[in-house]
């Protein structure tokens, strides 16, 4: 199996919930490596550019609304089938079909809320890493 890097985000709900810690502790517990870290509150012009493959979808306004609402982790994961591995972490995009002890299970409150961000492909994955971080600020040890 490769070794792949995939993109995370804590969302506002679960950084204002107190969750960082929670979840961040599922990642390195998986094996996922901690590669890029950094809290930040997006811009309206940053979340729009972010989901932009949403900007048809009648939520599209309500999700950057949410994702503006307060600030924001952004990290890069990185392990064996990390994309993959980040997703089942995860759980479904909906709470209340994420199965039992998933994130969006344990944290998150809607699907409007859904406590993380993470890449579906390796090809998002290389998008939204370079939409956060330079180069020189991932560490792939
Ligand atoms: O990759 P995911 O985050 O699991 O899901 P996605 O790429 O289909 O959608 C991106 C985000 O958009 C999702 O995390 C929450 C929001 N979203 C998706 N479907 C709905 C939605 N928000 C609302 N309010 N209603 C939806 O049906």
């Amino acid at each position: 199996m490769a070794v792949e890097q995939t993109l995370s985000i804590i969302k506002p709900d679960a950084v204002g919930n107190h969750h960082i810690g929670a979840i961040i502790q599922r990642f390195e517990e998986s094996g996922l490596k901690i590669a890029a870290l950094k809290m930040l509150q997006l811009s309206r012009e940053q979340a729009e550019g972010f989901y932009a493959e949403h900007s048809e979808r009648p939520f599209f306004t309500s999700l950057v609304e949410f994702m503006i609402s307060g600030p924001v982790c952004v990290q890069v994961l990185q392990g064996e089938s990390a994309v993959a591995r980040n997703r089942e972490l995860m759980g479904a995009t909906n709470p209340e079909e994420a199965a039992p002890g998933t994130i969006r299970a344990d944290f998150a409150t809607a699907v409007s809320a859904n406590a993380v961000h993470g890449s579906d492909s390796q090809a998002s994955a290389r998008r939204e890493i370079d939409y956060f971080f330079a180069a020189d600020e991932i560490y792939t040890r």
